[in-house]
């Protein structure tokens, strides 16, 4: 773990080696060469794809996004509502923002969800490590080389985590399209990614954002189980799976429309993007945090339904299981089990209605 002194000369820890000729590059007032620096310095830390955008405001995204707000597609996500300013021009968030730098990390891992009624599907971004762990210190340490070799700048790093449109930041950075689904597509590696932001002061030289390959394709819209993809582009909420089994408290019920359309899915739901054609081809990820924890993809029903409070925080202990909390779960297990009660019931009461007629 080197340590090299920054501007103020103290000494300043990386979590991860960069070789002298990184350095240099980095500190060269040549836009280009450091462009390249960075870019290899985000390989090196971890990340699979980097692009970068200049620091313009979002005006025609942030557009979109009002209206979004106006159709109340953002359900109950109150935060969604507040800081429409933070989210068009960044320079509201980082005074002198010069660059967006845009990383992709790969969670793909070559597992499936084994067929099994009595289990409910965990989606896969969930079945490993939380996220939230993994990337920011990687984007920090990213942020820390910029500010050694240019003294005087200063950087932000996002993953989830403030008011920033992460998506359209990484459309115009040329990471991939945004797919009918709404998820960023990389051609390369498809959409099993997730997205991360440092703005920076320092400037470095854009990439192009890329065309939309989804064509006439539209399997992800005709898929999604609740209809939750409407218009194609956009995600209403109030109808997405994700919605309800991670982000509503476990008070709330989930509607029966909705409830009845679970598909099995007892925390997130990945149909638009397992039909996507775009992600036949992935490759695994680097990342060992990324595999399934105890290799498992789906839980018993009948196990979450038991499970005592201090088996669910030693178990989950940093998954991204823990957002929503035991009892939400919980109240999930009980709506997939309700539901398939009710389906096994139904034909059985239309054939007894059939004999008495
Ligand atoms: C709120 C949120 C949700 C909400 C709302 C989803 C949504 N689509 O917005 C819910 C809880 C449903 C959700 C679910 C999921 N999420 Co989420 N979520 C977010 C969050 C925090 C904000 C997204 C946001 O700003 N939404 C607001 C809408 C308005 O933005 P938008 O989709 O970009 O909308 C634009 C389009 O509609 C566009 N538009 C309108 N018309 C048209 C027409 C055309 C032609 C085009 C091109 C565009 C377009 O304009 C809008 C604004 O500019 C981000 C992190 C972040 N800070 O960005 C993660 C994020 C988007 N989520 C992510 C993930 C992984 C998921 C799930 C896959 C998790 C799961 N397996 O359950 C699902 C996917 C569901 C889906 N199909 O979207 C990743 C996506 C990574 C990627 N490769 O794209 C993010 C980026 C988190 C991260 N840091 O990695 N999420
Ligand atoms: S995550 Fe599931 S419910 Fe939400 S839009 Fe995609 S397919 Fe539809
Ligand atoms: S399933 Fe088809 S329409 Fe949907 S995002 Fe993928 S390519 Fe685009």
């Amino acid at each position: 773990m080197p340590a090299r002194p920054d501007s103020s000369g103290r000494r300043r820890v990386f979590p991860f080696e960069f070789k002298a000729d990184l350095h240099r590059a980095l500190a060269s007032d040549e836009v280009s060469t450091r462009t390249q620096a960075i870019k290899r310095a985000a390989r090196a830390i971890g990340f699979d794809l980097v692009g970068i955008a200049d620091a313009v405001p979002l005006d025609a995204e942030s557009e979109h996004y009002r209206r979004w707000i106006e159709r109340g597609h953002h359900a109950d996500l109150e935060y969604m509502r507040r800081n429409a300013e933070k989210r068009r021009d960044v320079e509201t968030i980082l005074p002198g923002t010069a660059s967006v730098i845009v990383v992709g990390c790969n969670y793909f891992t070559p597992h499936r969800h084994a067929p099994n009624e009595d289990a409910g599907k965990i989606s896969r971004y969930a079945w490993g490590d939380d996220y939230h762990d993994i990337i920011p210190p990687r984007l920090n340490a990213l942020g820390e080389l910029i500010s050694a070799n240019r003294p005087g700048s200063s950087y932000r790093a996002y993953t989830d985590t403030g008011p920033l449109l992460e998506k359209q930041w990484a459309r115009r950075a040329g990471i991939g399209w945004q797919g009918k689904h709404s998820n960023i597509i990389n051609r390369e590696i498809g959409s099993w990614f997730f997205l991360g932001l440092l703005l920076s002061t320092e400037h470095f030289s854009a990439d192009r954002p890329i065309a939309d390959y989804c064509g006439t394709c539209s399997a992800c819209v005709e898929a999604c189980p609740t209809g939750a993809i409407e218009p194609a582009y956009n995600v209403d909420a109030r109808r997405c799976i994700s919605y309800w089994t991670i982000e509503t408290k476990a008070d709330r019920e989930i509607p029966e429309d909705i409830a009845a359309q679970l598909d099995g899915w007892l925390f997130g739901c990945d149909v638009c993007q397992d039909v996507c054609p775009w992600n036949r081809f992935e490759s695994p990820s680097d990342e060992t945090r990324f595999q399934p924890r105890g290799g498992a993809s789906s839980l018993p029903l009948e196990e979450v339904a038991a499970m005592e409070q201090s088996r669910f925080s030693q178990r989950f202990r940093g998954s991204p299981l823990k957002r929503a909390k035991l009892a939400g779960l919980q109240r999930n297990a009980a709506a997939l089990n309700e539901w398939r009660e009710l389906r096994d019931y139904a034909p059985q009461t239309r054939d007894e209605g059939g004999k008495k007629d």
